[in-house]
Formats: structure tokens, sequence, C-alpha cells
């Protein structure tokens, strides 16, 4: 049979898993309601956060024509899953781009299309949401076009196919005029331009495949998907395992599966061309060679990003501790982390330290997402603040740097070129998009860490941000920010409305009334700089207000709700983050000032002995 293999890529939202899951429909492969994003966090969020496979037959199975099968990558659009979308990019013959008819392409499409235009590919543009009040289609082609010139296409992948949909209705057509109730117009055209994934010729040869992606069963282990590029896997099959520069590993595959929807279907053998997922093979990587031989060749690597922040999970120490939490110890809490290796590419863990465990991410999305999955499993832990991670290479200091892409109205974009510009942001290009304005920033992280909150206040919320990590760069010296301080309760128990009334003119506060508070809690922030210990827990009685008549149409201003996301970009370096199934909580590392003058102290003494 013959096979295709394509990626879904796009900016995020443009439509990728509404497109795959009608596709998947109308094949028969699924029903109505079924998603590729069935991750309880995906459905949350309404966002793609892992790639996924699938297959579909087209024509149908069982028809007069010859069936084609078509394995599809949906991958996620946010940025900092964009390292995923690159290594799948290696193991598919061509890409669907879809672009949203009316916003045009976005900073992730450029990227995306970049990568796929770098690898030869020849994408199918789609261009998607043509039902929006506002789409302008043509215009967006031309802007697509536009793109693939500035990007360097050749001739061959200028020449693209563009189809036009409406993925949330099923719909698709070649030209905008033409009346269709289906999406045969794409698959047709997938079935025309994307090149056959395998060869006669191919087949013939001895096993190689390479894995692209991971998973993880509680039963099989490790799992790898990967794509087939020459002969036959079969089950119960030994193989070698090769990796430049490491020595060859042997293993026998324990089960094989190929994807049928949104199932994976066991399998006994399956050829050249194919996507399949073995298990196994406990120790598989990500780009490793699986062979026949020891001789046969290594195939190209396949280049994983390398983690940006930084930061520490620990036991949490706090005075509510364990309360709200099933998994709460050092050791579940290394064991979860263990088990998250096996599946999360991007991330990396220094175990060696007894008290805490240093965390390696992508960017504070990747990391929170896996703090989320964490709570909602039932545990635990505290976490430290986020910092960049520094390199050195040939002696100079080397920080990430990021892309930032915002779109502002015009009468703002003056205060976001100054605050990035003050955040050492290097401005690249400004220029009018829709009415508003586009602005483009090269800007260490270090500068945009914890920046969304304050752009979302400064934008009161019209404006969209999207940032991007491009690499490491030599480093860019002391970034000052204009920082709130935090203002911390010094009593243990209940918030009382009244307190908060008072304390609300000095900040925004991140706790209601009647809100359990301990000693060293952060509780809001105040607006001028220093931190500032108040007593929430106070009562009327304890103040020299006199009582009157307004006192219970007392008004509270609505708190900030503490996100794990919020929390982990305004907390302070000498502050934790407590993360729990039921609660996020901020405080300070040393709950009390005696423990933080007795911390510094002894911080003094241990360097004085060590200079002695
Ligand atoms: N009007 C309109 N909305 C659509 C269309 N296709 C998708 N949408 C909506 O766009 C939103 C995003 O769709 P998704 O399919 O989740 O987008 P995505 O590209 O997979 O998003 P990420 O995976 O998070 O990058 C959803 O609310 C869809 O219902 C369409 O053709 N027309
Ligand atoms: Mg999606």
């Amino acid at each position: 049979m013959d096979i295709r293999n394509i990626a879904i890529i796009a900016h995020v939202d443009h439509g990728k898993t509404t497109l795959t899951d009608a596709l998947m429909r109308q094949t028969g492969m699924s029903g109505a309601g079924v998603s590729m994003d069935s991750n309880a966090l995906e459905l949350e969020r309404g966002i793609t956060i892992y790639s996924k496979n699938t297959s579909v037959y087209y024509p149908p199975k069982g028809g007069e024509k010859e069936t084609t099968k078509i394995n599809i990558v949906d991958t996620p659009g946010h940025a900092d899953f964009g390292s995923e979308v690159e290594r799948v990019l290696r193991s598919i013959d061509s890409v669907l781009l879809v672009v949203d008819a009316q916003e045009g392409p976005m900073p992730q499409t450029k990227f995306v299309l970049k990568k796929s235009l770098e690898l030869g590919l020849k994408p199918i543009v789609v261009i998607n949401k043509i039902d929006k009040p506002a789409a302008r289609p043509a215009e967006v082609e031309e802007m697509v076009y536009e793109l693939f010139l500035d990007l360097g296409a050749s001739d061959e992948q200028l020449d693209f196919t563009t189809i036009y949909a409406i993925a949330r209705e099923g719909i698709a057509k070649a030209k905008l005029e033409d009346d269709s109730k289906d999406l045969s117009p794409l698959l047709d055209s997938i079935l025309k331009q994307v090149p056959v994934a395998s060869t006669k010729g191919a087949e013939a040869m001895p096993l190689r495949m390479q894995p692209f992606n991971l998973g993880y069963d509680n039963f099989l282990g490790r799992l790898a998907v990967g794509r087939i590029y020459e002969g036959t896997i079969k089950n119960a099959q030994n193989v070698i395992v090769r990796r430049e520069g490491k020595e060859n590993r042997i293993g026998k595959i324990a089960k094989l599966f190929t994807f049928e929807g949104l199932q994976r279907k066991e399998v006994n053998e399956a050829s050249a061309g194919d996507i399949v997922m073995i298990a196994g093979l406990p120790d598989i990587y990500i780009g490793e060679t699986i062979c026949e031989t020891p001789e046969q060749e290594i195939l190209p690597a396949i280049n994983i990003d390398p983690p940006t922040i930084s930061l520490n999970f620990m036991v949490n120490d706090s005075p509510f501790a364990g309360k709200e939490g099933k998994f709460v110890t050092n050791r579940q809490i290394k064991e979860r982390l263990e088990k998250e290796l096996e599946v999360n590419v991007g991330l990396k863990i220094d175990f060696t330290r007894a008290d805490y465990y240093k965390v390696f991410g992508r960017g504070e999305m990747h990391i929170a997402i896996l703090l989320e999955n964490m709570r909602r499993e039932g545990y635990e832990l505290q976490i430290s603040q986020p910092h960049v991670i520094i390199k050195e290479k040939d002696g100079i200091k080397m920080e990430p740097f990021e892309e930032v892409t915002i779109n502002v109205p015009n009468d703002m974009s003056g205060a976001i070129i100054e605050t990035l510009s003050k955040r050492r942001g290097n401005l690249t290009e400004i220029k009018p998009e829709h009415g508003n304005t586009r602005i483009i920033f090269e800007i260490p992280t270090r500068g945009i860490l914890g920046y969304r909150n304050e752009f979302v206040v400064q934008t009161r919320g019209e404006g969209i941000m999207y940032t991007r990590v491009i690499g490491f760069r030599p480093h860019t010296g002391e970034i000052k920010k204009h920082e709130t301080g935090s203002m911390v309760s010094m009593a243990t128990g209940k918030a009382l409305g009244f307190s908060l009334f008072n304390l609300q003119e000095r900040g925004a506060l991140y706790i209601g009334a009647n809100t359990e508070v301990y000693e060293g809690m952060v509780i809001g922030n105040v607006s001028k700089g220093e931190d500032l210990r108040v007593n929430p827990t106070k009562g009327k009685q304890l103040t020299n207000m006199r009582a009157s008549g307004s006192d219970e149409a007392i008004r509270l201003t609505t708190p900030v709700d503490l996100s794990l996301e919020r929390g982990m970009s305004i907390m302070k370096d000498d502050e934790y983050l407590e993360v729990t199934p039921k609660s996020v909580r901020l405080r300070k590392k040393y709950l009390t000032e005696n423990e933080k003058i007795k911390a510094e102290k002894e911080k003094k003494l241990r360097e004085s002995n060590k200079q002695v």
C-alpha cells in the first residue's frame, strides 16, 4: 500500500487540530466529537501541547479505488514547544501549512515554514477559517507567498498549492469560488503533491528506522515513535541501536504498533515509509538509528534544542505543607521527575543534590505544564524562581535570546519600545499591521522573564505578544527592571476583610477575605519597591479606627488570581512558590525576619571561614 507522511504545522490556534480531527472523521477513522487534543490540560487550555500521530485511509478502504495510507502528525503551535515540531519535520515528506485567513502569517508560521523549507519540503498551504467575517484569503495568500520569498524558498517550493478551508465545518476548496461539502479537495492534493513515502528498492534493504518522539506505557515501558526509512521491522526482532560517538547497543522489539485514527494497532511487521511505535528498547532515544547489522550507516542526528531556563524543585516545607498533597516526599518527587524524563524530550534534571532537584526546560510554559500535570496527579512541592541558563563558549559568557513579536494599538507602541529597550531589547522591526503597530525585538530571555503580566497591564489586555527562543548570544550585562515589592504576612491565621480593605491601597492582593495565611506568606505586592510586612488578620477592634455605619459596605477589589504561570513570573529570588493540588501560594524563603537575619549571619560566617 502507498503511504504518505505529513505534518500539520501553523501558528498557535490557526486550526491544525480542528483540521486533523475533521480529516479523521471524514475518512471514517473516528466518530463525532473525537479530538487529537485528548490530554486533560490540552482540553482545558484549548491548545495542543504534545505532537501526536494518526493515520487515515483515502479513498476509504474497501472501495473501488486503491487506498492510500496518510500518516499525519498534528503538532503544537505554541512557541515553547517549537523544538517538538522541528523533530517531527525531519521525519515526514510534506507539511500542511495552516494559516488563519484573517490573521495571516504570524511568528510561529514563519518559524515552522523556515524549518520546513530548509529541510527541502514542499508545503501545501491551507488558508483556514475563510468563514470568518473579517477573513481576507486572497490578501493572506499573497502574504504567505511573500513569506516564502523572504525565507529563500526555491522555485519549486514557491510553486505551492493553496487550499482554502473551513476546518471547523470540514470543508476544503481548491478555488475560493468552488462549491465544496467536504475535505476531498485537500485529500486529493495530498495524494497528488506529497511524495510516496517509499520505493521497492528501499523496502528490500535491511532495516533502518529513526525515532522522533518518545512515549511511555506503564506495562511496556519506554516507547519510541519513528519512521522506517528502509527494510522491514518485525515483532520480536533483534536490532542494533547506533548513535554517533557511542557504542552500539543490542535490543529486541517487544511490541510493534502502527497508528489508526486515534488508536494504536498492534502489528507483526511494518515496512519502509511507515511510521510506527515500538516497545522493548528501554534506553532508546530521539534520533538514534535502529538497524539490523552493526555496519549500517547511522542516519543524520536529530537536533534537540538545549534548555534555556532552570529552577529548583523541592519538598514543600511551608507551615501548610502536606495538607493538600498526596505525594509530598523527596523520593516521590524524584520518581515522578524520573518518569517525566522518559517522555519529555526538552527537559533535563540534575538529581545530584540531596535537598533539591535542578530542572532545566525550554521556557516558562514548558515547566508550568509539568507542574500542572504533577499537581493534578496529587503532588505537592515547592519551586524556586526560574533563572535563565548562562553558558560559557570560548571564554565568553552567553545567555539565551528571544524574538518577541508584539502587536499593540498605535498609541501604546512608544511605551512598549521604551520598556523593552530598557531591558536590553534590540528593535528589529516596526510596521503598521491591521490598524495596530507590529514591533519585533530581539531581547535576552532575562529581559522578558516575568514581563508577560506587566505587558497585559501596560496594554490593558489589548496587546498580543509572542516570544520564541532564537539561541544563545553574548551576555548583555545587568538588566534593571522596575519591580514591585512583596506584601508579606507577619501573622498566622485567617485574613480579614477589614485589614485587606486597608492593605489593598498599598498594592494588588493575591488573596481574598477568609484565606488562611501564615507568617512569611506573600499575600500581595507593594507598588512602592520595598517589601512590606503586614498583618492581614488584624480585626477592626484592634485598630484605632472608629466604627462607622459604612463598615458593612467594605468593598474589596477582586484579588489577582495566583495561577502557576503568574506565580512563576512574579516570584522573587528570595521566595518560593508552593504548588499543591489545591493551591498556589507564594512565600518568603525565610518566613520571619529573625530567620532571615540568622541565615545571613550563617552565610557570612561560612564565607569568612572559607577565606581563612
Ligand atoms: N471560524 C473558524 N474557526 C475555526 C476554524 N477552524 C478552527 N477554528 C477554531 O479555532 C480555534 C483553534 O483551533 P485548533 O484546531 O485548536 O488550533 P490549533 O492550530 O490546533 O492550535 P494549537 O495546537 O494550540 O497551536 C478553535 O476554537 C477552533 O474551533 C474555521 O475554519 N473557522
Ligand atoms: Mg492543536
